[in-house]
């Protein structure tokens, strides 16, 4: 199911009332009560969360922009100085959970069959069985995929999306919700900057002219360029966040 939060709350009555305007109304209706619905259980996850003292980051982005590897290789650098667990989203399969495994800290797959994202609900299953300890970072990687997610708040305190360079310079300009959702956004793959003809300062220009707010990484999660930074960002937020 997937929806948008917008134009949703004043219809022309343009006195058409044939059956196609009344069944229209009634998905939108649906609709709406998805979102309030999906809200209210998002805060009840940011009040848990909060008690706790857990810093959630729910990490979205398109298909293969390299979420997991990200996860992966912040997760080597940062897990004997921060209590870490992963909580994966994708429509089928638990590779991302194995892969986050690996590393030895907890991780817990959702699979949402025909969903398009998470939502706040799962998280709070998940959350329940996870047992997370005090005073921890929560990751959440989404659903790979730039339109639905942007609409479902999970009660994180930070949304990070993530978009490759390959994916072309255009991307924010193209699905703009999703960089206007986020607070933090990193560029992956600066490694094949080189082999591309789209443009690294376009991306970024592109990226601040759709959400000037954006504080902005630049990646390579396979060769570790940026690592330090991002990571010490992460530290930093969770230091001040205790
Ligand atoms: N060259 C290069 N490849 C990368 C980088 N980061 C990830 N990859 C590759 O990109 C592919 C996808 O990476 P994943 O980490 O699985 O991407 P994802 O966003 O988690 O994918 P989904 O969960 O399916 O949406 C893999 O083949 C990675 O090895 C990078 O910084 N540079
Ligand atoms: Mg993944």
């Amino acid at each position: 199911m997937c929806t948008d939060n917008h134009h949703h709350h004043h219809h022309d009555h343009d006195h058409d009332h044939n059956h196609h305007t009344h069944s229209n109304e009634r998905i939108i209706d649906v609709k709406k009560d998805i979102l309030t619905a999906n809200q209210s259980m998002a805060e009840r996850n940011r009040g848990y969360l909060e008690a706790k003292d857990i810093y959630a980051m729910n990490i979205v982005s398109s298909p293969g922009s390299g979420k997991t590897t990200i996860l992966e290789q912040t997760i080597e650098r940062l897990k004997n100085k921060i209590k870490i667990a992963v909580i994966e989203g994708d429509q089928q399969t638990s590779n991302d959970a194995d892969r986050i495994k690996q590393t030895g800290v907890p991780a817990m797959q959702i699979n949402t069959q025909n969903g398009c994202h998470l939502e706040a609900g799962m998280v709070h299953e998940a959350v329940k069985q996870m047992n997370l300890p005090n005073a921890s970072l929560l990751f959440i990687e989404n659903v790979g995929n730039l339109v639905c997610p942007a609409v479902f708040d999970l009660g994180e305190e930070a949304r990070v999306v993530v978009v490759s360079v390959t994916e072309g310079d255009d991307k924010p300009l193209k699905y703009p919700y999703m960089f206007q959702s986020a607070q933090i956004c990193i560029i992956n793959k600066i490694d094949l900057v080189p082999y591309l003809k789209s443009n690294l300062a376009q991306l970024k220009e592109n990226i601040l002219t759709v959400n000037h707010h954006l504080q902005i990484f630049e990646l390579s999660a396979q060769d570790g360029t940026g690592m330090n930074e991002w990571c010490n960002f992460l530290i930093e937020k969770i230091h001040h966040h205790h």
